[in-house]
């Protein structure tokens, strides 16, 4: 999708800063981090929200998942903790409608999130 922000990152078009990339999923350091560790792992191809997987995409989700973890270790977290988050739709905060898993970590992360 053209218009789609993330598409756009994923094509090259727009400028992140990777931090783990593979055929299904390109990782990015958010542009607003909440924490020392604040990044976005996204599918390479598009998907809107939570709402939008279909079964065939439960691969894509895990190797999501597993980047993630990836991610906090090579940061040195595993030990000490991070979190992950999908945020589906307006209440939950979706500003950008492809998909992403935040990661962050790096300080102590207040429970429930606002
Ligand atoms: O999170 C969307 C996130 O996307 C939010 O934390 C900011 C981040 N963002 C927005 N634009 C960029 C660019 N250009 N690079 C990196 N990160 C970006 P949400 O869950 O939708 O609220």
């Amino acid at each position: 999708m053209s218009d789609c922000l993330f598409c756009r990152i994923v094509a090259g078009e727009i400028p992140a800063e990777p931090v783990y990339q593979d055929e299904d999923v390109l990782a990015f350091r958010d542009i607003n981090p909440q924490a020392p560790l604040h990044v976005l792992v996204v599918p390479r191809r598009h998907i809107a929200t939570l709402n939008d997987l279909t079964p065939d995409d439960a691969g894509v989700v895990g190797t999501m998942h597993l980047a993630a973890a990836r991610i906090a270790a090579e940061h040195g977290l595993a030990e000490a903790g991070y979190r992950t988050v999908f945020n589906c739709n307006e209440q939950a905060g979706q500003t950008v409608f492809h998909l992403h898993l935040h990661v962050l970590g790096g300080r102590a992360l207040g429970w429930p999130p606002g």
